[in-house]
């Protein structure tokens, strides 16, 4: 029995693939890859990417430090230290500014791991909800875009069996609830 650390849970499968919102905390959760909120200078931070770095050990940094940094809307790969993935995908979204680029580039930061996803040929990934944390970006606005880009490419040949979006709070897990919805 996997400890997840989880409060709520809803799935939904797409093409043979489980999409699953879970409330709680990434770095509990078992998946192949685990997204972190990162920054261009992948330099480390709060939120997902302290609870990562905290949780994961000093060999993500090192392995950040020699890439150097990530454009806005893209991601990169490193090893997972002690977390139970295998990579941990750094990938950073924009911060909010309420003008067409922000949903360009926030689209563009989960393509790119769904892309390290089918590169790495792995078969789960946890996703925390890019930037609507300390970069700001309205939940009921990130969450469409999320589930959208999400749903998108899981509807094409995959490596993917498993997708899990993890919320973490109410309100997060609230506002991917009522957007999975919409989605039929
Ligand atoms: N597990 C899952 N989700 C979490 C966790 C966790 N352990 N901790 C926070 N969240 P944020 P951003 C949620 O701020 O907005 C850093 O300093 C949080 O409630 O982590 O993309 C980086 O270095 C929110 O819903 O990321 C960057 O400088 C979501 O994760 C900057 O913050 C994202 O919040 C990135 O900001």
């Amino acid at each position: 029995m996997m400890h997840w650390g989880i409060v709520f849970m809803s799935t939904r499968t797409i093409n043979g693939v489980t999409l699953a919102l879970l409330q709680g905390d990434i770095v509990k959760v078992q998946a192949d890859a685990i997204v972190n909120a990162a920054n261009s200078a992948l330099a480390g931070g709060g939120g997902v990417d302290g609870a990562i770095h905290r949780a994961g050990g000093p060999s993500i940094m090192q392995a950040c430090r020699d890439i150097g940094g990530c454009p806005t809307g893209s991601a990169v790969a490193t090893d997972a230290g002690r977390l139970s993935a295998k990579y941990v995908f750094h990938a950073v979204g924009p911060i909010y500014r309420g003008n067409p680029e922000d949903e360009r580039l926030l689209k563009s930061a989960y393509q790119s791991c769904l892309d390290l996803a089918e590169q790495y040929k792995i078969e789960s990934i946890a996703f925390p909800s890019l930037s609507t944390g300390i970069y700001g970006y309205p939940l009921h606005l990130a969450a469409p875009i999320a589930l959208r880009t999400i749903t998108e490419h899981i509807k094409k040949p995959t490596s993917l069996k498993q997708v899990i979006m993890v919320l973490y709070g109410d309100s997060s897990y609230q506002a991917f609830e009522d957007a999975l919805k919409t989605f039929g």
